[in-house]
């Protein structure tokens, strides 16, 4: 038996042998049958990281692997090194780039090498693209805090492979440096002298115009530059308006932490594109007024408080506060969807008083309050729940003795479309 194994083991090695010998008889052929394949479907591409790229420190820069043309392009395997003194990169915020479109069944996958500085990433999609160009994949970089200005720091890319090679890429990136290698310039922090500016506002009379008496004072508005991720906040004045200055050029988002008392017009992000040397104005939040169980008598006595006083204000801002606090304290409500979004900056969560859900719920669906031909129903719901929310509540914003106001500066306030 072992001399038969020996025996079928020697013939098989000589059979191998004889192959690989057949093999390397004619190794030019199959290898010129390769490229002409190559060449003939001209699958060819050039990839690279654009070597102007700036940031400043404490920033993040988004830098994306381009590739000149997709054509057959349905993976890439992309390598590549950083100076991790300057750079930090996160595996998860590593995106795909615009040539897989909107990605729908594109795949990133991407490991990150945090001591060396090394970073693989995957990427892939079901089908292969067409004659495209732009990014394969972006990675936002953040920038050191103690970058040094006016330094550089190079993004060495060491390899690309397409289709598990079966895409060339010319010229082919290598470790170390070559005309494929991408460079950030480190800039100062960018600064300027640009502004933006609104105002948060009750649209009560429906005119999309910010009008006597339709300040919302005290709502947090928080300014995003999407670029460098550089974030502001600030509270609206006694005029319901805001101002970010010493802003620099760039793309900017603006969000507005909903008062919890007012119903939602359902705008609540803004985007901007700041131009140096302009100041964008009139980046407004438009609510449609106070929700129906925030409407407290003492708001109605407007002979003695006009609207708009300072006094009207203040009150305007002690139902936020009392909104804001009842809401935080409170997790059932049908408000919720409309505040959601600004849970995390005011604290509020959600939630209204129970006696006022029904109200809520019909006011929730996109109805003003308010509406000329709809005046006397209005009122008189208005009125009742206001009785009922000053019921429920208690002691409400204000004095007690408010609940003697009499009708007639009730209607009014309703006659006159204020809320
Ligand atoms: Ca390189
Ligand atoms: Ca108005
Ligand atoms: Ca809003």
């Amino acid at each position: 038996m072992c001399v038969d194994a020996s025996e079928v083991s020697l013939s098989e090695t000589s059979k191998q042998q004889e192959r690989l010998w057949q093999a390397l008889m004619k190794p030019s052929r199959s290898r010129r049958l390769s490229v002409e394949s190559l060449e003939g479907r001209r699958l060819l591409a050039a990839v690279n990281i654009p070597d102007d790229l700036t940031s400043a420190p404490d920033a993040i820069v988004s830098v994306p692997v381009n590739i000149d043309s997709a054509t057959g392009v349905r993976a890439a395997e992309i390598r590549l090194s950083y100076d991790t003194s300057v750079l930090d990169l996160d595996a998860d915020d590593i995106d795909f780039g615009s040539i897989w479109g909107a990605g729908s069944d594109t795949q990133v996958t991407a490991n990150v090498d945090d001591a060396a500085g090394t970073v693989v990433i995957f990427v892939s999609a079901s089908s292969a693209l067409t004659d495209v160009s732009g990014s394969l994949v972006e990675l936002p970089f953040s920038v050191a805090s103690n970058a040094v200005v006016d330094s550089t720091t190079v993004l060495d890319l060491t390899q690309v492979t397409l289709n598990e090679g079966q895409i060339s890429v010319d010229p082919a990136p290598v470790s170390g440096s070559d005309s494929t290698d991408g460079l950030i310039t480190i800039t100062a922090a960018a600064t300027g002298d640009d502004s933006i500016s609104g105002f948060v506002y009750a649209d009560a009379n429906n005119d999309n115009v910010v009008g006597t008496g339709e300040a919302i004072p005290g709502v947090t508005v928080t300014l995003t530059n999407t670029s460098t991720g550089a974030e502001f906040q600030t509270t609206t004045d006694a005029d319901g308006s805001y101002e970010f200055t010493d802003l620099a050029p760039g793309e900017y988002e603006i969000v507005q932490s909903q008062p919890v008392a007012y119903l939602d017009s359902g705008v609540n992000e803004l985007t901007v594109t700041l131009v140096e040397g302009t100041a964008p104005e009139d980046q407004n939040f438009r609510e449609l007024g106070l929700l129906p169980q925030y409407i407290f008598n003492r708001l109605h006595t407007n002979t003695v408080m006009p609207v708009g006083s300072d006094n009207w204000n203040d009150a305007i801002s002690e139902i936020n506060t009392f909104a804001e606090s009842t809401n935080s304290s409170s997790a059932t409500s049908s408000a919720a969807a409309s505040s959601s979004v600004v849970a995390a900056s005011t604290s509020s969560a959600s939630g209204t008083e129970a006696t006022t859900t029904a109200t809520s719920d019909s006011t929730a669906s996109g109805e003003p309050l308010m509406d000329e031909s709809t005046t006397s129903p209005v009122t008189s719901t208005a009125s009742s729940v206001a009785t009922a929310q000053t019921a429920a509540m208690g002691t409400p914003v204000g004095s007690g003795d408010d609940d003697s106001d009499d009708t007639a500066a009730v209607d009014e306030v309703f006659a006159n479309n204020l809320f």
